[in-house]
């Protein structure tokens, strides 16, 4: 079996939707494989908090990086950020911000997405073009084609509530469909206010967010066409663990994409086109600076504003042979980024912190899946990707009323310095990066198939690791408080990794371990600057109060990751399951010692499930180890270990709805989530630079209307 999707529960409302008609002009050749993705349907699975990156938790190997309750990391075997590649509907959303408040799972809210999926271990070439820490995948819901030339009309309605932050949200999908044409649109809202947690509430961790779309897609004989719109507009939410909040995140995204399926070929083309605008404060959502006296300091108040364009394409296409398929495409992703910073107070006040940057990637890959014998499946494939990254040049205004003495011209000074010496330097950039993967599955009887798969992946500095001209916190959602300088002539960082494991699927019990290790040169990590002029301007803000002293230079290192995930299922009895999610990871530095920053703990998810025709309930635990394996670079603070336990259940009252409702932290444990980073908005409960807390109990419900 290859690339099959795994139901978790039987879902009657789920046969209806899950039959994507797709013609299907062959029989499909099937290449001996092992079970290399996980999914995750949000028909099947409860999920109470807004963020669809919360669903990570509950994957082998993979976590989330959480600085705000919209605003969640991917993290996989230990990589996250710009190491992993998102891709919602097939397209790549480049974050409007460069602190990756919209990291772009953002773009694909939990009441819109069908489902979540994530590679597991080693990615082909064809599922993106930088895939160095992983890959995932979020479908939204689309409508289904007719059978008939009549239009029938079909939709879902979804409402759910939470009560940690009495978060609530809405949606509608709706559409009209006979068998060539569905016309759909979606609406969205959903807010919430600040989090509870045992000891208080997290300021500020409230949100409100609308998303509208509205799509087409045309399906004739072999073709079949789609154009979608969508408006996903956060109004405003708290990110704690970074030093400003989310006032807006205004985005326009569109995309196409052409499927022609020939007899013994098929080829996708795609298009899509994102723009962002997105504003963040340090003085609206969260106390702003105070004084030492304590009234507000409006020098210090800082608004940012930043926007994101970018476009890609890709064109595919997949030629069946007697014993496999072969895969040929290109692709490119072209991304331009802006960030102003301001001060509301003071008119003349400005640092250019991104200036008319650019990063564009084009790729090209071949790729080959075919049978070997009987019972041997290989794939392997090579990419090459062109990566050009370029800067305009920057400015800034340190002394906006025009002082002829003291602080403000001494800043000023300095910061012409850094300027002058970035504008002047070599800041266009181009790498040609070369990927290649292998991986082969052997059945060897006994319900057992072996699997072993090696690559080599690459990734080109994003542009805050290049171009972060002056000591800030723009380092795509890091929030270690640190500040940082890019460095124009980083490396590319290239891995080289290798996998083993096995599916064991018996008649009960299904078993998939993994063990991993991953070597990676030029890993682009913080280190210690020894830039004189970079220390005495970070020195002397955070005299002032603002920032960290002692900046980290983005530079090239060396690095290894290593590990094991396993996910396995064993039915009990007819009616009584028991699942289990198990992630161990480590992440080093070679070239001195000292461990990673951010890399989950040691963790495993165990639950039983019980089914019945039409309801189920699942109880959860969630094992946390200590995290003692931390960077001393970063200045890490390790965590304790934790249990949380689950309880969900869920009732199909009839064919065509659902209600579901369950408890988060049942136990109301109060404790301390390694990934949530630390706090850096003031909080009588919370010391500042303190890790966040995990949230508290929190009930929960949601009900599904189709129709
Ligand atoms: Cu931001």
């Amino acid at each position: 079996m290859k690339h099959f999707v795994r139901l978790t529960l039987p879902a009657c409302i789920l046969a209806a939707n899950a039959a994507y008609a797709q013609p299907q002009n062959v029989e499909e050749i099937i290449v001996v494989g092992v079970q290399d993705t996980h999914t995750v349907r949000t028909d099947d699975t409860m999920v109470a908090p807004a963020d669809t990156a919360e669903l990570l938790k509950r994957m082998p190997g993979a976590n989330v990086n959480k600085n705000g309750e919209l605003t969640g990391i991917a993290q996989y075997r230990g990589m996250y950020g710009d190491r992993i590649n998102v891709s919602i509907n097939g397209t790549h959303i480049n974050s409007g911000g460069p602190n990756a408040m919209d990291a772009p799972l953002h773009y694909a809210p939990v009441a819109l997405i069908e489902s979540l999926s994530i590679s597991r271990g080693i990615v082909p070439v064809s599922m993106g073009q930088e895939t160095i820490g992983g890959h995932m995948h979020a479908e939204t819901y689309s409508g289904e084609f007719g059978t008939s030339d009549s239009f029938g009309f079909a939709g879902r309605a979804y409402f759910g509530g939470q009560t940690v932050n009495d978060g609530q949200v809405g949606s509608a999908l709706l559409s009209v469909a006979n068998r060539n044409h569905i016309l759909r649109t979606f609406l969205m809202n959903e807010k919430g206010d600040n989090s509870e947690f045992p000891g208080g509430t997290i300021l500020s961790s409230e949100y409100d967010r609308d998303r509208w779309d509205i799509g087409y897609s045309y399906q004739r004989g072999n073709h079949e066409l789609s154009v979608d719109f969508a408006r996903n507009n956060t109004l405003q939410a708290g990110t704690a663990a970074l030093p400003m909040d989310i006032l807006a995140l205004d985005s326009d995204l569109f995309r196409t994409k052409y499927v022609y399926s020939g007899i013994d070929y098929r080829v996708t083309a795609q298009y899509s086109n994102d723009d962002i605008l997105h504003i963040m404060s340090n003085n609206q959502l969260r106390r702003p600076p105070q004084t030492a006296a304590g009234t507000p300091d409006g020098m210090r108040f800082r608004d940012a504003l930043t926007t994101s364009d970018s476009q890609g394409f890709s064109i595919k296409v997949e030629r069946d042979v007697d014993n496999g398929v072969w895969k040929v495409g290109i692709d490119g992703n072209l991304a331009e980024h802006n960030a102003l910073i301001m001060n509301p107070n003071v008119a003349a006040f400005y640092i250019d912190n991104f200036k008319d940057i650019e990063r564009d990637v084009l790729g090209v890959y071949v790729e080959r899946e075919m049978s070997v014998g009987d019972y041997m499946g290989l794939e392997y494939g090579v990419r090459y990707n062109r990566v050009s990254t370029d800067s305009g040049q920057v400015g800034a205004n340190l002394n906006p009323m025009n002082a002829t003495a003291g602080m403000p011209v001494m800043m000023n000074n300095m910061a012409q310095m850094l300027l002058n010496r970035f504008n002047t330097s070599d800041l266009s950039q181009s790498d040609g990066n070369l990927d290649w993967f292998t991986r082969l599955s052997i059945e060897s009887g006994f319900d057992t198939t072996w699997y072993v798969g090696a690559a080599r992946k690459s990734r080109a500095p994003s542009y805050q690791e290049r171009y972060l001209w002056m000591p800030l916190t723009s380092t795509g959602g890091l929030a270690d408080g640190k500040n940082y300088t890019g460095n124009p002539d980083l490396k590319p960082e290239v891995a080289h990794e290798i996998e083993v494991g096995f599916d064991y699927d018996g008649d009960a019990v299904s078993i998939y371990p993994r063990v991993f290790y991953r070597d990676v040169s030029d890993f682009i990590q913080g280190v210690p600057s020894t830039d004189m002029m970079s220390i005495n301007f970070a020195q002397m803000m955070a005299n002032m109060g603002m920032g960290a002293p002692d900046p980290l230079q983005f530079a090239n290192v060396d690095a290894k990751y290593y590990g094991f995930d396993v996910e396995a299922s064993f039915a009990l009895s007819n009616n009584f399951t028991l699942r289990s999610v198990a992630s161990i990871v480590r992440g080093k530095r070679k070239d001195i010692s000292d461990d990673l920053y951010r890399i989950s703990p040691d963790n495993m998810l165990v639950a039983l499930d019980y089914h019945r025709n039409n309801w189920s309930t699942s109880f959860e635990t969630a094992f946390y180890a200590n995290q003692d394996h931390v960077s001393a670079t970063n200045l890490e603070a390790k965590t304790s270990g934790y249990t949380v336990v689950n309880l969900t259940g869920r009732w199909n009252v009839s064919p065509d709805l659902e209600v579901g409702a369950g408890i988060n932290n049942l136990l109301d444990e109060e404790y301390e989530d390694h990934l949530a980073g630390y706090n850096r908005a003031y909080n009588p409960e919370i010391a500042t630079g303190s890790r966040l807390p995990g949230l508290g109990r929190s009930l929960y419900a949601r009900m599904m209307w189709y129709f």
